[in-house]
């Protein structure tokens, strides 16, 4: 496996990693013309989670094509990294890890293909934003970076999150609670002031995954574009803002230039999340776009509710839980967050037992280690953790619901889970471990291992293949 970073910078920058893709035979174009009003994430949707991504070339209304499905693969994020796709959690726990202990700050520098082009105005029309569910209330941008300053301190930040489409040059946007902008708005509150950001569009997975890196592994204070810096083995690349000070990050296809004002607020969704389900209507934080900054061709690139997002904030969570739990817990071998889970809900973990009781302090471990979670499963060494019928046969086989199930009640959850309705809910535990010490009547039959090879074996075609 080479993957693209043999290529140098070209993981910072997603012409280049679309390019890639192109070569590799995991781009699907869609030629045709498509209307970014509920058939473009309808036919992107036909491809998710397949080995290729998509690249709208005409959309209906906009002179820019629109990129999608980068994150729905972990095979394709794999070949992209150049390792194996399991592989990948303990790849970026590494890139975090060794941004906590020597980070990598972000480089300013005078130039940038975002700078290429700057708009006379303001004109969010133009831009081919997507519409994805038939309930949404608008379209959205939902794979934007976004990078602002703390008022105070002057550290920067960066998230991503949802904007939905309210104006010409306004954006309402969703902030979960606790999340870092929530705080840097409330400290621009205290302040009588406004609070610049910048939204970059069309990064790289280095980028991204920096901003989808969870509050526990880049707490408060820290900047987390230095994840960035690891991923791409140089330091990430900004550009001033020509505005306020908040930067901008000089690979990106588009970035525009906002002021969020304290108090004021428009209504936000309906948005098929995550979840599956619909986020609902209500009043959030509005903000103004001031500037939009571009390349001269650029691609607008935009995120399927779905596993994409399991393969970025999930992945980012599994990274973290998985790195806090090797610390804590003796034997964990592995941890995977289960589609069927939403990506982030549902932590399955490995774990070579080493005394009983300890498959209990890996289940409490991995809540502590990601409020998002609402049920973690542990399960001895021998059972493959992405797959779901080998998790349930652990389930099945070995979990006794007598002392295996734990329940810890008004505890602090994911507010789009509907479960946690203003972020309370109840979690759930399952240790689906052998008994400790093992005893011989868990132990799995196995079949002798062998190979096809040598072997005169006829296999007959069936009709309809
Ligand atoms: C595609 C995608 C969409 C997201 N949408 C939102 C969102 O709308 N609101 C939100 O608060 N977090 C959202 N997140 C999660 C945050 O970006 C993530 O938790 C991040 O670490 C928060 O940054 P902070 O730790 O600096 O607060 C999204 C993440 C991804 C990858
Ligand atoms: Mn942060």
């Amino acid at each position: 496996m080479t993957g693209i970073q043999s290529g140098g910078a070209a993981i910072a920058d997603l012409g280049a990693i679309i390019k890639w893709l192109d070569r590799r035979g995991r781009l699907v174009r869609v030629r045709s013309e498509v209307d970014p009003a509920y058939q473009l994430a309808a036919v992107a949707a036909r491809f998710e989670g397949g080995p290729r991504a998509v690249l709208f070339e005409k959309v209906r209304g906009s002179r820019y094509p629109v990129f999608t499905g980068l994150y729905w693969s972990r095979d394709l994020l794999g070949d992209l990294f150049g390792r194996a796709a399991a592989t990948l959690p303990q790849h970026v726990s590494a890139c975090i890890r060794d941004w906590q202990q020597k980070p990598v700050a972000p480089v300013v520098v005078d130039k940038g293909p975002v700078l290429q082009v700057t708009e006379a105005t303001v004109d969010l029309s133009r831009l081919p934003v997507p519409t994805h569910a038939e309930l949404d209330g608008g379209p959205y941008f939902d794979a934007g970076v976004v990078i602002t300053k703390d008022p105070e301190t002057g550290v920067r930040n960066t998230s991503i999150q949802r904007f939905m489409v309210v104006g010409k040059d306004r954006l309402a946007i969703n902030i979960d609670a606790g999340r870092h902008l929530e705080i840097c708005l409330g400290k621009a509150a205290a302040r009588g002031q406004a609070l610049p950001f910048t939204l970059n569009i069309g990064v790289g997975p280095g980028l991204h995954f920096a901003a989808a890196t969870p509050a526990e592994a880049a707490p408060m204070g820290t900047d987390e574009l230095g994840i960035a810096s690891q991923f791409h083995g140089r330091p990430l690349q900004l550009v001033a803002g020509t505005l306020s000070a908040v930067e901008m990050v000089a690979d990106a296809m588009f970035a525009l230039e906002c002021e969020m004002r304290p108090g004021e607020v428009h209504d936000e969704g309906p948005f098929a999340e995550v979840t599956g389900y619909y986020a609902g209507v209500a009043p959030r934080p509005l903000l103004r776009v001031k500037k939009i900054h571009r390349r001269r061709q650029p691609i607008f690139q935009t995120i399927l509710s779905g596993a994409e997002v399991f393969n970025s904030v999930g992945l980012l969570g599994e990274a973290n839980v998985l790195a806090l739990l090797q610390k804590q817990v003796p034997g964990v071998r592995d941890v995977y967050f289960s589609h069927g889970g939403c990506g982030f809900y549902h932590a399955v973990v490995q774990l070579a037992q080493k005394r009983a009781g300890w498959a209990k302090q890996a289940l409490m471990a991995a809540f502590a280690a990601f409020p998002p979670l609402k049920m973690v499963t542990v399960v001895d060494d021998d059972v493959d953790i992405r797959d779901p019928a080998d998790v349930e046969w652990a389930m099945a086989t070995r979990l006794d619901p007598q002392w295996g199930i734990m329940v810890i009640e008004n505890v602090f959850g994911h507010g789009l889970n509907p479960g946690f309705p203003d972020y309370l809910g109840s979690k759930v535990g399952f240790d689906a471990t052998r008994p400790f010490p093992h005893t011989p009547n868990y132990d799995r039959a196995r079949l002798r291992e062998t190979s096809l090879d040598g072997l005169d074996i006829s296999i007959p075609a069936m009709p309809d293949e």
